[in-house]
């Protein structure tokens, strides 16, 4: 497995490679707030990229637990210009944290280097649309849909079902044309699953590693920490780490976060002391 092919870039997989989070938030203004909006991405970007990020991972928004649902063309509006500028400006796999297929095909015709789907290509036509593009994608687990996930979720074990779910999808990317060279897989911190599920899943991080493919976890920030430690979004840089480390000594090696440069010191520093074994 170890070396994974996105576009025109290809990683190492025996490496810990960090995901910057790039929020595009919708323009209030149409006139020079659209400029303000897309300077501020590329300013984040390059700042991600000098801390060491491997991706740019670029979300419209769509996918997030209780939020509003966007129009195709909202998406497209948001996310199209900020991919398309990084792409002319900087050297880095542009990942898009989408599930349309409009996206996809057209994120796709821009250079992406990476699909990472929240419902693991479950759209209508997404599917389609990621294997006439050739581009690898994230499969992420979810329960339920990001409006409703969080009510009292409910597993007879959450570690079969993710992992069940995950190579379902993986067979019907098969059948699909999509081949498993091209796939990577993600538990889903946080999507339809409660305290105890998270930390289940997180514990089980390396039997998830045993299904063969690159895991990527997403845990930065996220809820799971707030309610262990009951603090704001805004100090949950350390413990985010923590459950990072955790799961790269499990054999996790894609980080996606919102913190590059700790993540990117931390991981070097567990990678050298695994190396030495
Ligand atoms: C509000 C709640 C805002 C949750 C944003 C989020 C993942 C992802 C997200 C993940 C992959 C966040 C999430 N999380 N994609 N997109 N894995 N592959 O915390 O865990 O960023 S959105």
């Amino acid at each position: 497995m170890s070396v994974m092919n996105f576009g025109d870039r290809s990683l190492d997989l025996s490496l810990p490679h960090v995901m910057g989070i790039l929020n595009v938030t919708p323009d209030s203004f149409s006139d020079g707030g659209s400029y303000t909006s897309l300077d501020s991405a590329l300013k984040q970007t390059e700042k991600m990229l000098l801390e060491g990020a491997s991706f740019i991972d670029v979300g419209g928004e769509s996918t997030r637990p209780g939020a509003a649902v966007v129009s195709i063309q909202e998406e497209l509006d948001r996310v199209l210009p900020v991919v398309e500028a990084i792409k002319q400006r900087f050297d880095v796999i542009v990942s898009v944290d989408t599930s349309s297929p409009e996206v996809i095909s057209a994120a796709a015709r821009l250079g992406v280097g990476l699909i990472n789907d929240v419902r693991a290509l479950e759209r209508p036509g997404a599917m389609q649309a990621a294997a006439e593009s050739g581009v690898p994608v994230c499969l992420m687990h979810m329960k339920g849909n990001p409006e409703t996930m969080q009510q009292s979720v409910q597993y007879r074990s959450v570690v079969d079902e993710v992992e069940s779910y995950l190579l379902a999808r993986v067979a019907a990317c098969e059948v699909a044309g999509i081949g498993r060279e091209k796939l990577m897989l993600d538990p889903g911190i946080g999507f339809g699953k409660s305290l105890e599920h998270n930390l289940t899943l997180l514990n089980q991080t390396a039997g998830f590693r045993q299904l063969g493919f690159p895991v990527l976890i997403g845990v930065s920030r996220k809820t799971m920490i707030g309610d262990i430690l009951n603090v704001p979004v805004s100090e949950r840089l350390f413990a985010t780490m923590g459950a990072n480390a955790s799961a790269f000594a499990q054999g996790a090696r894609i980080f996606r976060v919102h913190d590059v440069k700790p993540h990117v010191d931390m991981l070097e520093l567990m990678y050298r002391i695994e190396k030495e074994r």
